[in-house]
């Protein structure tokens, strides 16, 4: 009787491991390293991405996607924690992540509400004041890898083990993936999957099975490629290391743009092996899939390499979130509002029930999902906190438009606003700031931008360098009344022309 009461109470268990509370799916968030929005077979025709492409006519895609600090190391902490960066503090030049951070992070609030976590790839950021190895203690299961890791399945040792068979650590993570969901069912509990890939980051390294692909080819420019499509420009964007290095985005366009295709159609690949577990394991009906980037990437758009500014291409990336619980009458929907890194956080707690902590700046997007047409914010604002001081930045998207302050007036550079009708304008070639017809407008955005630039003042955490941006951002005190721009030390992401630091 006994035996029989434990075995019904086992199969009930097992029952609910394998379809879980309707409330409680499961999630795989897959992350990539500098993909620009433009970049997936959906938006360009060149690159090659059956499997996200499917996802998105699964799922639903969002068009204006922007990264808050559209560079790795701050973006990484704003997808983990749904704050912007002068709250986190983490980012080059500013510090690493301060536990009390992470310890609000999504997977460990997940963790926390019974979930089973895995994480495996670039983490991006180190914890102040402790080991690299401290980190996996955050998750169930962990193949994490310090700095930008290695294309070389062999060289991470989280995956190390897969590299006679994928010797290209992209395919390796979906194989550890596998593994991940096998252990994960195990455990009856929920599970919330992170993959954070290397590609398609510097070096352009891509599988050789996906670089023939590419091999040869010829690609078309956007229509704002080149540097004689920036010269309309801010002069303080060119003194960016996306214009004075990535120099192979303008010498050597077509090698650049094979490699760097190639590489997004590898994670193409390991999304479609994550999806074919999740189906033969039993587990895609009850699994939420979140795609998306840490920031984009200029590709020669208006002569600049890199991403960091906060331009289109630059700032902007893929989101698709894949919800099989969805009728299948919203599939294949876009969404054009207004969505950032920072809504990442919220959305997957929210997707489990679970409470995000109060004051994030995220907000949850599911009820996107529900209608896709609707809106989320008026504005969201872009930080460039790190690299050249006469290229940092304070940015305003709106729906249709972005306002831009380059607030540098030393080197003979004037303080200078840019406004952008992205509607009629996407790719930037016109700044309407001086037409007497937008001016509503772009009262609207200073208005907006003040705002946000009193919040830095009110929110920044203390120690990490942002006490300088209330002023230094400032659109109404004259660059000859702030103090003198920083010395060298504090510019030093500052680089050689020609030469491309990896960060
Ligand atoms: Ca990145």
């Amino acid at each position: 009787m006994l035996l029989h009461l434990l075995a019904f109470l086992a199969g009930t268990v097992a029952a609910a491991a394998a379809t879980g509370p309707a409330s409680r799916p499961n999630i795989v968030f897959l992350f990539s390293d500098d993909q620009t929005a433009r970049a997936i077979g959906l938006e360009n025709p060149d690159v090659i991405t059956p499997h996200l492409d499917r996802l998105a006519r699964e799922g639903v895609r969002f068009t204006n996607h922007y990264n808050t600090t559209s560079i790795c190391m701050a973006s990484r902490c704003n997808v983990l924690t749904g704050l912007y960066e002068h709250r986190h503090g983490c980012n080059f030049d500013h510090g690493d992540l301060a536990r009390t951070f992470l310890e609000r992070s999504y997977p460990v609030l997940l963790r926390r509400a019974g979930y089973h976590t895995g994480f495996a790839g670039k983490i991006g950021f180190d914890l102040q004041g402790e080991k690299f190895e401290a980190l996996a203690t955050f998750f169930d299961e962990w193949a994490g890898g310090p700095g930008q890791t290695f294309y070389e399945t062999a060289r991470n040792p989280g995956i190390a083990k897969y590299a006679a068979q994928y010797p290209h650590c992209s395919r390796a993570y979906a194989a550890w993936a596998a593994d991940f969901l096998q252990s994960a069912k195990r455990s009856g509990k929920p599970f919330c999957l992170s993959i954070s890939f290397k590609a398609p980051h510097l070096p352009f390294t891509p599988d050789p099975q996906d670089a023939k692909l590419y091999a040869g080819r010829q690609f078309k420019r956007p229509p704002n490629y080149g540097v004689e499509n920036g010269r309309h420009l801010a002069a303080q964007a060119r003194t960016s290391r996306a214009a004075t290095g990535y120099r192979e985005w303008i010498n050597n366009y077509d090698e650049s743009a094979a490699a760097y295709y190639a590489l997004i159609t590898g994670i193409d690949a390991a999304v479609g092996m994550i999806r074919e577990s999740l189906e033969r394991e039993g587990l895609a009906g009850n699994t939420v899939i979140v795609f998306t980037s840490d920031n984009g990437y200029s590709m020669g758009a208006h002569g600049f390499g890199d991403k960091v500014l906060p331009y289109e291409e630059a700032s902007k990336s893929p989101l698709i979130i894949h919800d099989p619980r969805q009728p299948r009458a919203r599939s294949g929907k876009t969404s054009a509002a207004l969505t950032g890194n920072v809504d990442m956080a919220p959305t997957l707690l929210a997707l489990a029930g679970v409470p995000a902590p109060a004051g994030l700046d995220g907000r949850n997007l599911l009820p996107l999902l529900e209608n896709p047409d609707g809106r989320m914010r008026d504005a969201l604002p872009l930080f460039n906190y790190w690299g050249a001081t006469s290229a940092q930045t304070l940015a305003i998207v709106a729906p249709g438009w972005k306002y831009i302050f380059w607030s540098h007036g030393g080197e003979g550079m004037k303080p200078t606003e840019e406004l952008f009708d992205l509607n009629s304008d996407p790719y930037e070639m016109k700044n309407v700031a001086a037409d007497p017809r937008h001016a509503a407008v772009l009262a609207d955005l200073r208005r907006q931008y003040d705002a946000e630039l009193a919040a830095i003042a009110a929110t920044r955490v203390a120690g990490h360098g942002y006490e300088k941006y209330p002023v230094l951002f400032s659109r109404t005190i004259p660059w000859s009344e702030k103090p003198a721009a920083p010395p060298p030390a504090a510019a030093k992401g500052k680089r050689k022309a020609g030469k491309t630091d990896d960060r």
